[in-house]
């Protein structure tokens, strides 16, 4: 497979010249045709923002929630058909914020999604109001004197709740973020790979040249397994590792614990509905 058999042919991409998310979107397609993913075996679920606007702008399946909503859905494809391959994607403020329950019980449950978040450290979209990601001091039309709230780290909730695969990636290093992007895919359980995305429009602060003077990559030293360095890593500040922080590999994922796929392997899509069962369970409920 190669990236040409995700494209659309000639579409309109709302997206800003420059926009870190045509980089994500290329990488996407890259690492897919490297997995020999299909189209057709592809689903991907997202919410609302200029980050969420990506399944729309390649051939694939996709569901465009609500805002903050990407996640549960995706968890209820991949319960109703395991076999496909299912990308949940998203800007952070969908994501962590109007989005961070979700976000958390989404870690819990271990669902085998993949879980691609565009942090631009602004909400895009609506024209450069504060994330939930963005920086102290961080000064926008609405929060003029700029940000007084400490910035979510997702990172570290992340770790902290035991997620089975957690990555930062930086868009603009193409190569580095296809490497992660594909281990996540083929990550069994939740994985996270937040991915830094300079928005040229309403992020003058976190620019391209600012990510690469603040960031480094995790060296081939530093152990996956080990949570509470991971932890460590998630909370440094100024200088951000990049790569992947964590791996644990003994969970099993919602899929698994479900009764049902204990009891039968067939996808639940492709069961026989016997209706005469259902209206004796709804009467025993009366
Ligand atoms: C319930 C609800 N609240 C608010 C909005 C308005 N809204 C749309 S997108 C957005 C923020 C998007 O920010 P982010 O997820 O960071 O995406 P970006 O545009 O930066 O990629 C907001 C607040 C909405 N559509 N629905
Ligand atoms: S506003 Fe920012 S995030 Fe949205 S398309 Fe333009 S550069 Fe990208
Ligand atoms: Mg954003």
């Amino acid at each position: 497979m190669n990236t040409k058999d995700y494209d659309l042919g000639p579409i309109d991409i709302a997206w800003c010249p420059g926009c870190g998310n045509y980089s994500i979107l290329n990488t996407l397609k890259q690492a897919l045709a490297e997995l020999k993913i299909s189209p057709q075996q592809l689903v991907v679920v997202s919410g609302i923002g200029q980050g969420a606007k990506i399944p729309q702008y390649f051939k694939t399946n996709y569901f465009n929630g609500l805002h903050g909503r990407a996640l549960p859905p995706a968890t209820g494809i991949k319960a109703a058909n395991p076999n496909l391959t299912v990308i949940a994607e998203s800007g952070d403020g969908d994501m962590y914020g109007e989005g961070g329950n979700h976000f958390i019980h989404a870690i819990r449950r271990n669902s085998d999604i993949t879980n691609i978040v565009h942090n631009n450290m602004v909400y895009g979209l609506t024209k450069g109001q504060a994330s939930p990601t963005s920086e102290l001091g961080f000064r926008t039309p609405i929060q003029v004197s700029g940000v007084v709230s400490q910035p979510f780290n997702p990172l570290s909730i992340a770790i902290a709740l035991d997620a089975s695969f957690v990555a930062r990636a930086f868009a603009g290093d193409i190569e580095e973020t296809k490497k992660i992007i594909k281990k996540a895919i083929l990550h069994k359980g939740y994985a996270l790979v937040d991915v830094f995305q300079p928005c040229v429009t309403f992020n003058k602060i976190n620019t391209y040249d600012w990510f690469k003077e603040h960031t480094y990559y995790l060296d081939n030293k530093y152990d996956v397994t080990n949570r509470i360095d991971a932890f460590k890593k998630a909370i440094e500040q100024n200088n951000l590792p990049l790569g992947i922080f964590y791996i644990n590999k003994n969970k099993k994922t919602f899929e698994q614990n479900l009764k049902t796929y204990k009891q039968n392997k067939k996808p639940l899509y492709k069961r026989q509905i016997k209706m005469d069962r259902i209206i004796k369970l709804i009467k025993q409920n009366k």
